[in-house]
């Protein structure tokens, strides 16, 4: 039929998952066969992710895969920004830090006392965030660490590398290390060494699209793939799926690693539009052909983030769903009790208590912690009557987003230069039906929300790409996905 069997492995900040892509001219069906939390570890260095745990659930997804469709002909691993794993040899030096651990904030000085942001904006294009990998690069300058490693690997870089032997950057994802060139899509490496980052951690770049390297035959040994013709094989007798001696390596593929490229990628645009990505965070923008590095997107604060086929993501990180799953983790610990967050979400759609909106943006909501009382303190520093109660402090956090939402939407159209006449939204945030209305009301255009998994089906349209599967450039390939996927329209109010 032409069509091609693909895993992909798309990390998130609150859960991973392993999701198996048939992809063909007329076919795009997606099936999660693993699903994983991602929770962070609070240990004596500081906030680490549970790199582990994110390998054990992606093996055993994997191993899912392998069984379900002994064809599987790629992989292909998307994630999170940013973050990185140091290797020395074939040994990962410790667990990777989290984003959200506080220790950037000296990176930042440090790297602003020799490139100032205006300098550095103009080199990287990037908005700043103060967890962008050259600040946590120069948080660690002087503890040792960094000096023993030989390779520094963002998160699906890393996975990658486990799972191909291969050490590759994915340029989707180096845009957002603050290292990449914005013009020439080359390392830095003059900015490197100006901050005294070893140029030596930075690994060779590859595009979304092109093959890494094959799965390592002992991981395909280890995840059922025996063969049957071997008497010590056992196939036929442990019931594990028998994979013939003459079987294709599985390719491990390069995609959009930028959990954001993928689901742009896969977003169903078909006119002028914006997008925004909500998850744990919200990223905001529209998609260009050339980035656009002015003095008004920098003082705006928009990054131009590389995306899949050469394209430019202009875009915002709004703080996201994160607000409200912070509150809620605190109320949960409050009552040692779980809250359904459907039942929450109506009772905010219900609510009579209706607060102003506050600036979900502050910085004060990044590290994780008591939440409700920091966006109490945000009101009343503003000298604002905060909501009360439950419902209403989450009618607040949504509506407060749905207006930095349709703010960061219509600023990033005129930024651009371009028109836009809906919103497309994908992503965990899509099935938020007050969060989809909100945000059409407050931007005065229609919202398009879905698909949820959007980032797992760019992923998995990629590879199928690579691999011959389906013949098409970006905007074929959003057309697939709208012919496939059941999206649902908001008109505003
Ligand atoms: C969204 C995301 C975003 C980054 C952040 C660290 O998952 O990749 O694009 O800014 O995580």
């Amino acid at each position: 039929s032409g069509s091609v069997a693909v895993a992909a492995v798309d990390l998130g900040a609150t859960s991973g998952r392993v999701v198996l892509g048939r992809v063909g001219p007329d076919e795009l069906r997606i099936e999660q066969l693993a699903r994983f939390p991602n929770r962070p570890l609070r240990l004596p260095s500081g906030l680490h992710t549970d790199l582990g745990a994110l390998w054990r659930g992606t093996a055993e997804g994997l191993a899912a895969a392998l069984r379900i469709e002994p064809d599987l002909a790629g992989i292909g691993v998307d994630s999170w920004a940013v973050d990185y794993g140091l290797l020395r040899g074939d040994r990962v030096l410790g667990l990777p830090f989290h984003y959200r651990d506080e220790r950037t904030a000296r990176g930042v000085e440090a790297v602003h006392a020799v490139a100032p942001f205006a300098e550095l904006y103009g080199r990287n294009g990037l908005q700043f965030l103060p967890f962008n990998t050259l600040y946590q690069f120069a948080a660690e300058l002087g503890d040792g660490v960094l000096d023993a490693a030989e390779t520094a690997l963002l998160i699906p870089d890393l996975f990658s590398w486990m799972l191909s032997g291969e050490l590759r950057a994915e340029r989707t994802n180096a845009s957002t290390t603050g290292l990449l060139d914005v013009r020439t899509q080359q390392w830095d490496r003059d900015l490197a060494d100006r901050i005294g980052i070893p140029t030596r951690l930075l690994p060779e770049l590859i595009d979304a699209g092109r093959r890494i390297g094959s799965l390592r035959p002992e991981l395909l040994a280890e995840w059922g793939a025996v063969d049957a013709q071997r008497p010590d094989g056992g196939g036929a007798a442990s019931g594990a799926a028998a994979l013939r001696s003459d079987r294709r390596p599985v390719d491990v593929i390069a995609v959009g690693s930028h959990d954001t490229a993928s689901a742009v990628l896969a977003t169903p645009m078909e006119g002028p539009a914006a997008y925004i990505s909500c998850g744990t965070w919200a990223l905001v923008g529209v998609e260009l052909e050339h980035p656009v590095v002015t003095e008004a997107a920098r003082e705006a604060n928009f990054t131009n983030e590389a995306g899949v086929d050469g394209t430019t993501r202009l875009l915002r990180n709004v703080m996201g769903l994160w607000l409200l799953s912070e509150t809620v983790r605190g109320w949960e610990a409050e009552d040692g009790a779980s809250i359904s967050l459907p039942e929450l979400l109506a009772a905010a759609a219900e609510a009579s208590e209706r607060a102003p909106i506050f600036d979900a943006d502050d910085p004060r909501f990044l590290p994780p912690g008591d939440m409700p009382t920091r966006i109490a303190a945000w009101y009343e520093e503003h000298g604002l009557r905060g909501p009360r109660t439950r419902a209403g402090i989450a009618r607040a956090i949504v509506e407060s987003l749905a207006a930095a939402f349709a703010q960061a939407a219509h600023r990033a159209a005129e930024l651009g230069g371009t028109r836009i006449e809906a919103i497309h939204l994908v992503g965990g945030g899509s099935l938020n039906e007050l969060l989809c209305r909100l945000t059409a009301d407050r931007a005065g255009l229609p919202v398009i929300a879905g698909p949820v998994e959007a980032t797992a089906i760019g992923n998995v349209l990629v590879q199928a790409r690579a691999l011959g599967a389906v013949d098409a450039d970006r905007w074929a390939l959003r057309h697939l996905v709208a012919r496939h996927e059941t999206v649902r329209r908001y008109d505003p109010r």
